[in-house]
């Protein structure tokens, strides 16, 4: 494997945290300050893995079990990392990837049952275990979470976003489980506030990384 001098980011959260958002304008500030950056999102961000995101997203029958499912992600995942996440690192360039491993860690463990070591295997075996530099966990209110998914979905969900209400809860305690057992990789965003203002926390984070060219 070649030497790896990019940065990996990504940004986690249950849904309508406001992750695409600041993905998006963290992208738009990379690149204009001269930093090859790509902006990508899971599950998808290569034609493979997108394909695999519709099997998940709009599952055919009776939907997928929590085994089928955390296969399917890591196999998206394995296209992903091996196509775009890491040759853009390792030629220098910097990847913002909305969501991650720790949502199947999230998702699929904490909330769907799977054992968090067998999710992480998955991952040792499709993605070589490439981890990102920085994780940003993005909370925000039930209230505020409500709001912002009545005003963007109506009542229109996914097969995973649509699941009920203890799912949900089950997974936002698992992304804060997981960064208080990894400070050192994570930074918990306080997702609250207008987009402007988020940015800013979020730029502080990005801005602590060690040897940023920021
Ligand atoms: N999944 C994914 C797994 O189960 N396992 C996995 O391994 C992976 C990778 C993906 C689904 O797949 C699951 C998780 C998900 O259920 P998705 O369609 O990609 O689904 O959607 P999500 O990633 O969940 O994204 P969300 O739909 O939840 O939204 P975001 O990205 O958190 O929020 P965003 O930025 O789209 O904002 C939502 C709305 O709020 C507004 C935006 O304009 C938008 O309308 N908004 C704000 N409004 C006010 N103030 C702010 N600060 C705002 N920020 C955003």
């Amino acid at each position: 494997m070649t030497q790896r001098v990019g940065r990996f980011i990504t940004l986690e959260g249950g849904e309508g945290a406001g992750k695409s958002t600041q993905a998006r304008l963290l992208a738009e500030r990379l690149n204009a300050s001269g930093i090859e950056t790509v902006l990508t999102r899971e599950p998808g961000g290569t034609p493979g893995a997108e394909a695999i995101r519709a099997l998940l997203l709009d599952p055919p029958g009776e939907g997928w079990g929590a085994r089928a499912e955390a296969l399917l992600f890591a196999a998206a995942r394995a296209d992903h990392v091996a196509r775009l996440i890491r040759p853009t690192i390792e030629r220098g360039g910097w990847v913002i990837c909305d969501r991650f491993l720790d949502s199947s860690r999230a998702y699929q463990g904490g909330a769907g049952g799977i054992d968090d070591a067998l999710v992480c295997s998955l991952h040792d075996a499709g993605s070589e275990g490439l981890l990102p530099d920085l994780t940003m966990v993005f909370e925000v209110s039930n209230n505020v979470r409500s709001a912002r998914l009545a005003e963007r979905d109506g009542d229109e969900s996914d097969a995973i976003g649509g699941r009920d209400a203890a799912y949900h809860a089950a997974v936002n305690r698992a992304f804060l489980k997981f960064a208080e057992q990894e400070p050192e990789r994570f930074s918990v965003i306080d997702g609250n506030a207008d987009p402007d203002a988020v940015h800013a926390r979020v730029w502080d984070a990005v801005t602590g990384l060690g040897g940023a060219p920021l």
